[in-house]
């Protein structure tokens, strides 16, 4: 591979909806610039792209994947990133190191909800976009419509750049609309203007010209004149056009048929920026604010890691995209966000599975290097003399969580290394320890996500997990003060045992925790016994009367007791403490409490009415809404209990166009008929 100029390099991230071609598209792309022999195929489990056994076997991009290829002296890093929403940690990181993006719309399905999370990820990263309107060969494809759609979700500024010839099974090719020629068949040989769809290609050029010529004072004045712009100047019109967002122009074709490609691979060179006209934003330590540096050659190196994943062949692969300066194999470099060094092996470039090797990676380009042992994703590789720190990627927050539960003895003792190696590589997956449950907590986007994690650990790894909903941490106390006591005294031949507690219970207010007090006089229980009588009493706080669950936000006060001067021991004052607690907490009226959440629902507009009542179903109290921008802020407290899956539910209500954040509130009692059942249901696990 040639090296590249920073004005030679495209980055472009592929972004789309589920199923629009993405991945299929690729591969064309690879397979017209001959960077690969053979044209693979989604259904046949083929594409460079997606290679993983868990991509193969869903037929979806699981993983965003590095596909470089030469065009016209230009050197474009294609970014293919998974459509379906789980996997949003693998396309915010692809845009992050794009310059460019193409969003692919399916000619026949439309625009679609993910179709606008695309477009609005590359509105917040300021990306300049082309549209791609795929599958033009299958039935019901219908690009006027399409354009349409285009249009009234994302403005006029998106325009036809291309026209398709024919459509559905008779789709034959494309009229680039720039030059007027037309192109048919996969070799996208020039082929005889079709007369029929001159008007037509006509009044769609003339938006063209009248949009390239706004971007320019002297383009628009040679055009308001009535003048002719040459072709060279539409061409850079279009090009300040599109780079300063003004315009997204659209294109055709069908990724299955590879059909539209050329002028396409053309397009991504003529109308993206390059590496070069890209800022990066940078954060310093000293100054505390961030700043924009320039990509280039001639400074020290900056690179941002963008992606660490677990390759069966060499270990722990580290992505990442330099800015300035260049890296080499074989040589040191700084770790500026954790302040260290590392040392680079082997340099690859890597395209799909296909890990080459290089000597070095220059400003503006991408590959990887394996088994680094500092570095993660987020992080910038540099220099020690001019240390500077590339502004982290930000990543969603996990909002749906499983327990997780090893299979055998084996598997729960590597259960932990995979865990940490899992969400090592994928930064929208957290692990936390459950204490009151005694469970492992894997938290992220969605189920998908995490059903694909736990495949990931059986073939990586080699654990074998179950994922089941998280059990509810919910603990129990009582509702009035209450005595009691409690003797034990045993008589069996030589030596008896005896221990005397009584003891008062009173309850505390919410979130107070369980306490212990001792005001026994006239050694009525000898001192020496009060720790062994606090031991008792804090083993019996772990597991209430009701069903078994901790106790809480009560004080429990041993006031009085006896004891035998031969008989008595700490462990029967232990037994004795126990004791009279669980009769105390029974006589306490004991009642279960839940955990609540403070829970804020961001969704369209539209959809507030349907995500209250939704709430309300689930025992909500809604607190309050934030409106705006047409999106409204829900604020609601609402039992654990009743959100576990509130991720599926929210996707299924908005169709996939609302997110929430919940967190820990407090305790809360659960209603009398709801916690019958769970006491039974306990019960009978008990059982
Ligand atoms: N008829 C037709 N089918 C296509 C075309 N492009 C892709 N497909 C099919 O559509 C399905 C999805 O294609 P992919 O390329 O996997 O789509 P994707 O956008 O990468 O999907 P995700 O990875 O899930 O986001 C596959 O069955 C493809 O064969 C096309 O141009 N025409
Ligand atoms: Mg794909």
């Amino acid at each position: 591979m040639q090296k590249q100029g920073l004005e030679n390099i495209r980055n472009v991230v592929l972004l789309s909806h589920s199923g629009a071609g993405k991945t299929s598209a690729s591969e064309a792309m690879l397979f017209t610039a001959e960077a690969i022999k053979r044209l693979g195929k989604v259904e046949e489990g083929t594409t460079t792209s997606d290679y993983d056994p868990d991509e193969i076997k869903r037929r979806i991009s699981i993983n965003l994947s590095l596909l470089p290829c030469q065009w016209k002296g230009a050197k474009i890093n294609l970014i293919d990133t998974p459509g379906y929403s789980d996997f949003v940690g693998e396309v915010k990181a692809a845009i992050r190191v794009a310059e460019g993006a193409v969003i692919m719309v399916c000619a026949a399905s439309g625009v679609e909800v993910g179709t606008e999370q695309t477009w609005s990820y590359c509105d917040q990263a300021e990306l300049p976009r082309l549209i791609f309107i795929n599958k033009m060969d299958r039935e019901n494809a219908d690009f006027y419509k399409t354009v349409g759609q285009i249009q009234s979700k994302f403005g006029s500024r998106c325009l036809p750049v291309q026209l398709p010839i024919g459509a559905q099974a008779g789709f034959q090719g494309v009229i680039d609309l720039l030059t007027m020629k037309s192109y048919t068949s996969s070799e996208a040989k020039e082929t005889e203007f079709p007369s029929s769809l001159k008007s037509q290609a006509d009044s769609y050029r003339e938006k063209l010209i009248e949009a390239a010529a706004e971007v320019d004072d002297k383009l628009i004045e040679k055009y308001l004149e009535g003048g002719e712009l040459s072709q060279e100047e539409l061409g850079s019109g279009l090009r300040q056009a599109v780079v300063s967002g003004k315009v997204v122009p659209i294109f055709t074709g069908s990724a299955l048929k590879n059909i539209g490609f050329k002028p396409f691979l053309d397009a991504i060179c003529d109308f993206l920026p390059s590496a070069k006209e890209r800022k990066v934003i940078i954060v310093s330590d000293s100054a505390k604010k961030a700043e924009l540096i320039e990509p280039s050659q001639d400074a020290p190196l900056a690179a941002l890691v963008f992606k660490t994943s677990a390759d069966p062949y060499v270990g722990k692969l580290t992505y990442f995209r330099v800015y300035t300066g260049a890296i080499s194999s074989n040589s040191q470099v700084w770790n500026t966000t954790r302040k260290g060094v590392e040392r680079i092996g082997q340099l690859f470039m890597l395209r799909g599975k296909t890990q080459e090797p290089i000597p070095q990676l220059g400003a503006g380009d991408m590959g990887a290097v394996a088994k680094l042992t500092l570095t993660g994703t987020g992080d910038t590789l540099g220099s020690q003399d001019k240390p500077v720190k590339i502004a982290p990627i930000e990543f969603p927050e996990p909002a749906f969580s499983l327990a997780v539960h090893p299979k055998t003895k084996t598997d729960l003792d590597k259960l932990g290394a995979a865990l940490t190696r899992l969400a090592e590589e994928d930064p929208t997956i957290r692990v936390r320890r459950e204490v009151d449950t005694n469970e492992t907590i894997l938290s992220g986007i969605g189920e998908s996500q995490l059903e694909v994690a736990a495949d990931k650990m059986q073939r990586k790894f080699g654990v074998g997990v179950k994922l089941e909903t998280p059990k509810v941490p919910y603990k129990e106390t009582i509702t009035v003060s209450a005595k009691a006591e409690y003797k034990h005294k045993k008589q069996t031949g030589g030596h008896g045992q005896y221990g005397h507690v009584l003891l008062a219970l009173e309850p505390l207010p919410r979130g107070s925790g369980h306490e212990f007090a001792d005001k026994v006089v006239g050694g009525r229980i000898p001192k020496n016994y009060i720790p062994a009588v606090e031991k008792g009493v804090n083993e019996a706080f772990k597991e209430g009367v009701l069903a078994h669950y901790p106790v809480t936000d009560l004080r429990a006060t041993v006031y009085d007791g006896s004891f035998h001067p031969v008989d008595s021991s700490d462990i029967c004052f232990k037994i004795a403490g126990a004791g009279a607690l669980k009769k105390g907490l029974a006589e306490g009226q004991p009642i279960l409490l839940e955990p609540i959440m403070n829970i804020k629902v961001t969704v369209p507009e539209d959809f507030t009415g349907d995500i209250i009542g939704d709430l309300n179903t689930k025992r909500a109290r809604v607190q309050g809404m934030d409106t705006g921008g047409g999106v409204n802020v829900i604020e609601a407290q609402v039992p654990l209990a009743e959100i576990l899956r509130y991720a599926i539910d929210l996707k299924s209500i908005t169709q996939g166009r609302g997110n929430y954040r919940a967190e820990f509130s407090h305790y809360e009692e659960v209603p009398a008929h709801i916690a019958q059942k769970i006491i039974a249901e306990r019960q009978a696990e008990k059982a």
